[in-house]
């Protein structure tokens, strides 16, 4: 062999091997190397029993021989009864001999239908530890759990758990479109490649339902919220009942979204109205159709009269009207519609901030059963903070369910490091009030406020045919967070970045300790650099990439940077108290108190709810100014600090993801200043000052940053 195709296959082998750790995601099943451990592990985990031979089962059963293979080095013999000491055992609850189910059976009271045993028993003298449910897909579940314990390098020695989800619906959305581009998609094109489906499986479909399984994630919306009728044609329902059949096993379901006009373009009616006989009929018929097809569909998540999706109002009913019959359709079925109150209209000249309560607050109680309410997090629009949608705790008798955006669209896209998850749990943990002091957000959404038997959690998918599916290594995390979130509302966002490190890149406290910190504080710095103090939606429009806070030419004054910010010669921030459109009151009397007072409201909110001058104090002295120039050098500072953690773990990740953090996090740290700069010498204009001491003198001139342009920035369609 020539010196130069040995260094060209090493190039390949080397490639395909640290390529390969991207695409594992934080299924590494990295080797344990800690003695102790491994001997505990071995001593414990003699052979494996598997009860039962569903294809449920059957991926268990292999997913957990990889595992041992991978981190214990034993290849582990399938034993078929649980005579021997020291196994593992595995099978639903109908599955295990009655003695077993017996020593069970409190730990069986605890769980429900999703939820999974682990626990350490005693079996005829003889130790054993079982892995149990109500089904085959919760002892999957178990056995996620199970082999995670080992990822984290945990003790397996008195095990006693019993876990359910907190949430029905835990899904993805995926904003892709049928020619493959995906909707504020930054990680390559759409997973699903309709041209080849049905009957090109593609490896990726199993990867995907399985990562979607190893954290609870039991749905899938396949396509945009922008939705295109042709999926509900026969040619493509036969790919998504391909892609249904890859899914099942792993427990995961499939959702449509549901064009309002579709029966117009796919059906030949010339109206799409929900009261008329012939809509009706067509939509029941659909759903027949389908449910022929795929016996378990999730059902429709629908986007209506928004953003000039088609929906009710052009017929003159309303949300109840286009949502109850959809829901007659799917009932006779079990489907449930998931239906958007992501709404603002252009003819309202009102704060969009408060056009989503006031059109569906009225409607609470009038939505059949197997309907839910699908809210943002916030009012506007996935900002990188926003205080709480005022629907939370708002709709008593109406089943709520939250709408994260994973992808960050308002981010830094893929090549910002931001850990989500932060976000997440203070969203989760804000307190409505609305039935009095710890009316958690995370309790309505869990059901637990109101008493509602349907909840659900729904993730904008970052998901994408890139090698390593999120586009930036670190935003595998926040697909990882939410699953984790979605089964557990109440999980710190402390807890879920160990166990992804741990899982994803190493158990060496010198990777854990300094890196944990830098996703936690890494939410916080995207605020600083982007929009503190409650600034929002200054983002350049279209695209949303980098700043535009100038931008004042769009046709729609809500799609206006300026129209959030207010800038002017006495200060600055959008007006939401009494004095101003009054959107405070659209929350429970305390958080309105909270909100509305200016002394009052968190100054992280500040700017959301107030224009102040920009002499006002802060509480830490400074002027606002002063203040929010410092924070927005903070939000720069914090990625440096990032930049320099990350430079300490070389020795410790295998290169080709360290390169690619190292590369992204120069890139943030460009873009972080570009932020700062651009924001900074805009607003001067109005407040007349001087850049306070601390804070980096601009790179560029105004001019400059209003110059550039990005008409191909990816995501925007
Ligand atoms: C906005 C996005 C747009 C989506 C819309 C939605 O800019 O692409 O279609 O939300 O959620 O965030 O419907």
């Amino acid at each position: 062999m020539t010196a130069l195709r040995f260094v060209l296959l090493f190039f390949l082998i080397s490639f395909s091997a640290s390529a390969q750790k991207d695409y594992k995601l934080w299924l590494q099943y990295n080797e344990v190397n800690n003695a102790v451990l491994v001997s505990e592990y071995r001593n414990n985990l003699k052979g494996i029993t598997v009860l039962g031979n569903s294809e449920t089962i059957k991926i268990a059963e292999k997913e957990l021989k990889a595992g041992f293979q991978d981190m214990l080095g034993i290849a582990s013999e399938i034993k078929s009864d649980i005579k021997e000491e020291n196994t593992l055992i595995i099978g639903s609850q109908s599955n295990l001999n009655a003695e077993i189910k017996k020593e069970l059976q409190s730990d069986f009271g605890k769980i429900n239908e999703e939820g999974f045993i682990i626990k350490s028993i005693s079996f005829k003298n003889k130790k054993q530890i079982i892995i149990s449910g109500k089904n085959d897909v919760a002892v999957l579940y178990g056995v996620f759990n199970f082999l995670r314990i080992l990822q984290t390098n945990k003790s397996v020695k008195n095990l006693n758990i019993a876990d359910s989800p907190k949430t029905n619906i835990r899904i993805l959305n995926h904003w892709d479109n049928l020619d493959r581009t995906v909707e504020r998609g930054y990680a390559g094109f759409s997973l699903w490649n309709w041209q080849k489906l049905p009957d090109f499986i593609d490896q990726r479909y199993i990867d995907y339902a399985r990562a979607n399984a190893s954290i609870g994630i039991n749905g899938t919306v396949l396509t945009n919220v922008n939705a295109n009728a042709l999926i509900l044609t026969p040619q493509y329902l036969e790919k998504v009942e391909a892609l249904a059949n890859v899914f099942r096993p792993y427990g995961i379901k499939v959702y449509l979204t549901a064009r309002f006009s579709a029966p117009m373009e796919i059906g030949n009616l010339n109206t799409a109205d929900p009261k008329d006989a012939q809509v009706i009929n067509w939509w029941k018929n659909k759903a027949a159709e389908i449910y022929k097809r795929i016996p378990d569909f999730g059902g429709f998540l629908v986007k209506a009269n928004s953003e000039g999706q088609p929906g009710p109002q052009n017929y003159g009913r309303d949300h109840v009207d286009g949502a109850n019959m959809l829901a007659d359709a799917v009932a006779p079925f079990g489907g449930v519609i998931m239906w958007r109150a992501f709404v603002y209209s252009e003819h309202d000249a009102n704060d969009r901030a408060k056009q989503a309560y006031a059109e569906f607050q009225p409607y609470d109680g009038k939505f059949k059963e197997n309907v839910i309410v699908q809210v943002k997090n916030g009012a506007i629009d996935f900002q990188p903070r926003e205080p709480f949608h005022p629907l939370f705790g708002a709709m008593p008798k109406t089943p709520l369910m939250m709408e994260f955006q994973i992808t960050q669209e308002y981010l830094g896209f893929s090549t910002h490091l931001v850990f989500l998850p932060k976000l997440f749990q203070e969203v989760l943990e804000s307190d409505t009030y609305q039935k009095g002091k710890g009316s958690t957000v995370a309790k309505v959404v869990d059901g637990t406020l109101y008493q509602n038997k349907l909840t659900g959690i729904a993730g904008v998918a970052n998901i994408g045919n890139d090698l390593n599916w999120t586009g930036h290594p670190f935003a595998q995390a926040n697909w990882y967070g939410f699953g984790r979130l979605a089964w557990n509302p109440y999980l710190d966002s402390e807890t879920i970045a160990d166990e992804w490190l741990r899982c994803t890149f190493s158990n060496h406290e010198n990777v854990i300790k300094p890196v944990k910190k830098m996703m936690i504080d890494s939410r916080e710095a995207v605020v600083n650099y982007m929009t503190p103090l409650g600034l929002h939606h200054i983002m350049d429009t279209g695209h949303h990439y980098g700043p535009g806070p100038w931008v004042s030419n769009l046709s729609r004054p809500e799609w206006n940077p300026t129209y959030y910010h207010k800038a002017d010669k006495n200060g600055i921030g959008f007006d939401r108290s009494k004095k101003g459109t009054n959107a405070t009151a659209q929350y429970s009397a305390e958080v309105e108190k909270l909100f509305d007072n200016v002394e009052t409201c968190p100054e992280k909110d500040l700017l959301w709810f107030h224009h102040v001058s920009w002499d006002y104090k802060l509480k830490n002295g400074q002027t606002l100014w002063n203040g929010l120039a410092l924070k927005y050098q903070e939000g720069v500072n914090q990625v440096a600090e990032m930049q320099n953690v990350w430079k300490k773990t070389e020795k410790y990740i295998d290169s080709e993801r360290f390169n690619e953090v190292e590369m992204l996090l120069e890139i943030q740290y460009k873009e972080a200043k570009w932020w700062r700069d651009a924001c900074l010498l805009y607003f001067q204009q109005f407040s007349g000052k001087e850049l306070p001491k601390g804070v980096e003198k601009p790179t560029q001139t105004l001019e400059y940053f209003k110059s550039l342009k990005f008409p191909f920035a990816p995501g925007n369609g």
